[in-house]
């Protein structure tokens, strides 16, 4: 924490000269958190601070007025003005300040990029002509390059033709205002992107939601058979290219018919649950476990030889033969058998063949006599 008059620096980076202290960080004033980013704080010859800026973001502080929560919320709409005339970003900047918009300025093309990518503005107000990257070259660059984020372009320019316009919204632009603007006209524009932004946010949102769920088994929350396949069809083809083992473990619950017909469906669900939980606490973040239907489950190991992958799965073995289940009053052990196939080599491996190789060895072991682990015979 740095002090600096009524100014308070709470910075990653700091550079202190003289005149001047350049900082990279959050500052805040009088207690308010105000400024995110890089600033110039400098010494004025009467002895007070002027604040200058590069690329910051500039953060209302609280009004007198405006609910908690509201602030944050709209904390969270970033604004990137980009324009060379300094007059006009300042002119930009005083219509803005009513609302609680975090802004961020650029004076040229490139400088626009970079904050661009450094802080994903949800909107941008750009001027048509600078120096180096244009407006419209501007639009569209934003949206080749940076087509994960749909970001509200304005475009605001003294170029008022028709034919300009058409060239604006053509080169992707969202919106077109003519300079000089009209202050209230800009802050309602502005109001449109705000909604079109947050209608994206929330079908991006759902999508999310939606694409999680279909990938998630509903009733033990393991990723389900599709998610298996898309991670697994990954990691098969980095196996061959980086050349490291890979070792899919397929997991069957014995007699597991038993329990739904001794204590109901119900009971078969607990086990289930219960199964999932060893196999999940027995899973590195780096490989995969998931549910393949009915009792069926499977483990994906990576980078460990035969006898560093026999480990984690003789000890879910034994962990969940410990696991005591009580149903009505009564105790019941449950165990599951496990058949193993690695596979390693530069010719890309198929993971359905190498699935089918842990069923048989799966089946083995079932034929051994059930709660054991048996590895197929063509092992890496
Ligand atoms: P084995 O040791 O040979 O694997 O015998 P098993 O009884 O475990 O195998 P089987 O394939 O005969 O029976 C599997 C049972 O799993 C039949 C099916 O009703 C039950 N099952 C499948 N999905 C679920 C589920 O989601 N919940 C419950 N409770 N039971 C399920
Ligand atoms: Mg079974
Ligand atoms: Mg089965």
């Amino acid at each position: 924490m740095f002090v600096l008059g009524k100014w308070q620096l709470n910075c990653s980076r700091i550079l202190e000269r003289e005149d001047c202290v350049a900082v990279k960080g959050t500052c805040s004033c009088l207690g308010r958190q105000c400024l995110v980013g890089r600033c110039f704080f400098r010494r004025t010859a009467t002895g007070g601070i002027k604040v200058s800026v590069q690329a910051i973001e500039r953060r209302s502080a609280a009004r007198p007025g405006v609910p908690p929560g509201v602030e944050n919320r709209c904390q969270e709409f970033k604004i990137l003005v980009v324009d060379d005339s300094p007059i006009y970003r300042k002119l930009v900047d005083q219509s803005l300040s009513k609302d609680h918009y975090l802004v961020l300025f650029a004076k040229n093309g490139r400088e626009a990029l970079a904050v661009f990518a450094e802080h994903r503005p949800a909107l941008i107000i750009t001027d048509w002509t600078m120096p180096d990257i244009g407006g419209p070259e501007l639009c569209q660059r934003i949206r080749r390059e940076f087509q994960d984020q749909y970001a509200y372009l304005i475009l605001l320019t003294s170029n008022s033709t028709k034919e300009q316009i058409i060239e604006g919204l053509a080169a992707g632009a969202d919106d077109y205002l003519t300079k000089p603007f009209h202050p209230g006209e800009l802050v309602a524009r502005v109001g449109v992107g705000r909604r079109v932004i947050e209608l994206h946010r929330q079908i991006e949102a759902k999508n999310r939601q939606l694409e999680e769920l279909a990938l998630t088994d509903p009733l033990t929350g393991l990723p389900n058979r599709r998610a298996i396949d898309i991670w697994a069809s990954r990691q098969f083809s980095a196996a061959a290219r980086h050349d490291f083992p890979i070792w899919v473990v397929m997991a069957d619950l014995d007699h597991f018919k038993r329990i739904n017909d001794t204590f109901g469906h119900d009971a078969g669900d607990e086990v289930l649950k219960g199964f999932s939980g060893v196999l999940k606490a027995n899973t590195r973040q780096s490989n995969m476990c998931g549910r393949l239907g009915g009792e069926e489950f499977l483990l994906i190991l990576t980078h460990v030889d035969r006898k560093q992958a026999e480990i984690p799965v003789e000890r879910i073995r034994q962990r969940f033969e410990m696991h005591e289940f009580s149903f009505e009053g009564k105790t019941a052990v449950v165990t599951a058998s496990f058949g193993v196939a690695g596979f390693r080599g530069s010719a890309p491996s198929e993971f359905s063949s190498l699935l089918s190789r842990a069923d048989a060895a799966l089946y083995a072991a079932k034929g051994k006599g059930r709660n054991r682990v048996e590895f197929d015979d063509g092992v890496v």
